[in-house]
């Protein structure tokens, strides 16, 4: 059976977590990352020498990289999240290449400092200089939805672009994340929604931001 390790408040755990969800794959999880520990052990170092949650184990093959996690288990299942089409599929790449390269170093200083600092020693300028550097990111992504007319990021078609930034709109559209002078983004908003119907997304994501 395949084993996962991470904590299930990891924002790359929980994409994995939905996705299994998804595809129906049978697996048992692991406590693994910050109060757990595990990660630095030699025999978690072997099979991710990165020392970071999640990481997989499928009959003798293992993998770190939530988003390449993603990509396999849909091609091991045979899901249509990972489109066969070259250009659905690329755009799918894509979206999730924007989220490591772009969205979650524009986005990471608000949940910190929201959501893992006390509030007593929160640097308010940085978390509202990245509520608008992930306002631009969301503004665009806005548009991009708005555009291709939903009710998923690419159109009609849900793919495992939408788990990935599902995942991380929840840092946005939480409760736990309000600050003034948030952008009102509302095809945004209504994608989101739509994820928010996915068993998957209720039971991993949509719990208190922690
Ligand atoms: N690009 C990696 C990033 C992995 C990563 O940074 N994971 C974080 C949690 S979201 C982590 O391991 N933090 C340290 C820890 O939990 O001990 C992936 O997507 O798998």
């Amino acid at each position: 059976m395949l084993k996962l390790w991470g904590r299930v408040n990891s924002v790359n755990v929980k994409k994995v977590l939905w996705m299994l969800e998804e595809v129906g794959a049978p697996y048992e999880r692991a406590e693994a990352g910050m109060e757990h520990g595990v990660v630095d052990t030699p025999d978690y170092r072997a099979m991710n020498p990165n020392g970071r949650v999640p990481t997989i184990e499928d009959g003798g093959f293992v993998l770190w990289e939530s988003n390449s996690i993603l990509r396999y288990l849909a091609m091991k299942h045979g899901s249509a999240l990972y489109p066969a089409d070259p250009a659905a599929r690329a755009s799918a790449d894509r979206w999730m290449d924007w989220q490591f390269s772009t969205l979650g170093p524009a986005e990471r200083n608000l949940f910190w400092g929201l959501v893992r600092t006390p509030a007593d020693k929160r640097d308010m300028a940085s978390v509202m200089a990245a509520m608008k550097a992930a306002g631009a990111c969301w503004t665009m992504l806005d548009a991009h939805i708005a555009k291709h007319g939903g009710p998923y990021i690419d159109g009609a078609t849900m793919t495992i672009a939408d788990i990935v930034l599902g995942c991380y709109a929840r840092r946005w559209f939480g409760e736990e994340v309000r600050v003034e002078g948030m952008p009102v983004l509302p095809a945004l908003a209504a994608w989101y929604a739509t994820l928010g119907e996915r068993p998957g997304f209720r039971r991993w994501v949509a719990p208190r931001l922690t």
